[in-house]
């Protein structure tokens, strides 16, 4: 079982359960998860609350989410060492979301790029929990008293939110809540999509040679990559307007842990099919032991469970105690 101490920082991030993960979402995310586990207390949610604010289909969510908790334990997540759960077992966070409501502004969550992109995405079914996504992870966040938030930068406005309830909030009733502050990888933090390269990669995209997906076989990754947009040049440089060749020399320098400079070097003369390929193998590479200890644990439900259950019950008594302290400082009565 996870040991808090009350001498660590307290680490919080979260996955929607919302298609499968993409390469993305482990060099954005998941992949720098696993680099705090012995220093912080961290917990990693599946945030299966979130994902219906785009319509799920029951099986496939329920499926995702024990992929996507297997996924946590494959990339390196010790849930020895971790907090990992599935946000619906822990109902903490839908009543602070709920409280968090009443002290987040209309104007502020119009604001918010992600409610307008998925506006657009969605146009027949904007719901009010799109609009409020983001008070339940800010939610998310506050109850754990979260010092650091490790996201890409798409959700860095999402984290200047929470930072302003939490202020907000504390200022009306006092200290209550820790103000976090988002970690946001320097190489990685926005791998964009390989058809429209000025696009963030995502995992419900309806292309799916514009995403490559944690899972992909080997065949298929060299595939994706073969074909991803370029540009009419020739030469593997970073160099602005060409987005295509930027993104796949991130990608690449990930995966290698090799500089963009050194990439650059390395395919020097060469043309984009070379290089193309050299991506497609360093990420299969570097995925393929993801991939193998994946379909170990997803064949291994009672154990998912097990972790599910014994999981959430830890992160229950933590929550429970923030959600006390606001319930007191708002005025609910308490009769336990
Ligand atoms: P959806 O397409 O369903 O909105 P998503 O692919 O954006 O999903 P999330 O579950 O919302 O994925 O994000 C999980 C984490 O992965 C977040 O920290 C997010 O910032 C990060 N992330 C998602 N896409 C990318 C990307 N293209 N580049 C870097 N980080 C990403
Ligand atoms: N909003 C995030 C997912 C998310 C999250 C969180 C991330 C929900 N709750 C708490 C960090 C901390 C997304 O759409 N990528």
């Amino acid at each position: 079982m996870a040991e808090f101490s009350n001498d660590k920082k307290t680490i919080f991030s979260g996955v929607q359960p919302s298609g499968n993960l993409t390469i993305g979402n482990y060099l954005g995310a998941i992949k720098n998860f696993a680099e705090f586990q012995d220093e912080y207390n961290c917990l990693y949610c599946v945030v299966d609350e979130h994902a219906i604010t785009v319509r799920q289909n029951p099986a496939e969510l329920r499926r995702r989410t024990y992929e996507t908790l297997a996924l946590y334990i494959a990339t390196g997540l010790d849930p020895e060492k971790n907090i990992l759960y599935v946000q619906s077992h822990v109902p903490c966070h839908a009543e602070l979301g709920w409280i968090l409501n009443c002290y987040t502004m209309f104007g502020e969550l119009s604001r918010m790029t992600q409610f307008k992109d998925k506006s657009a995405k969605n146009a027949n079914n904007i719901n009010a929990g799109l609009f409020t996504y983001p008070t339940l992870m800010a939610a998310d966040i506050l109850l754990y008293q979260t010092d650091i938030v490790p996201v890409g930068v798409d959700q860095k406005q999402h984290l200047e939110l929470t930072r302003d309830i939490a202020e907000r909030f504390n200022s009306v009733y006092g200290e209550t809540f820790v103000v976090p502050e988002p970690y946001i990888p320097k190489h990685g933090a926005k791998i964009a999509s390989l058809a429209e390269p000025t696009k963030k990669m995502s995992k419900s995209d309806e292309n799916e040679n514009a995403v490559v997906r944690i899972l992909d076989s080997k065949d298929a990754i060299i595939r994706k990559f073969k074909r991803a947009v370029t540009d009419s040049d020739t030469c593997v440089k970073y160099a602005d307007g060409k987005d295509g060749i930027n993104n796949l020399l991130t990608i690449y320098s990930s995966f290698t842990g090799k500089t963009i400079e050194e990439a650059e070097r390395e395919f020097e003369g060469k043309g984009y099919g070379d290089f193309k390929l050299a991506v497609g193998e360093a990420c299969a590479d570097a995925l393929a032991p993801v991939r193998a200890e994946f379909d170990r644990l997803i064949a291994d439900k009672a154990y998912l469970e097990a972790v599910m259950k014994s999981n959430s019950e830890q992160a229950y008594r933590i929550a429970r105690k923030t959600l006390s302290k606001v319930q007191r400082k708002l005025g609910f009565t308490q009769i336990r």
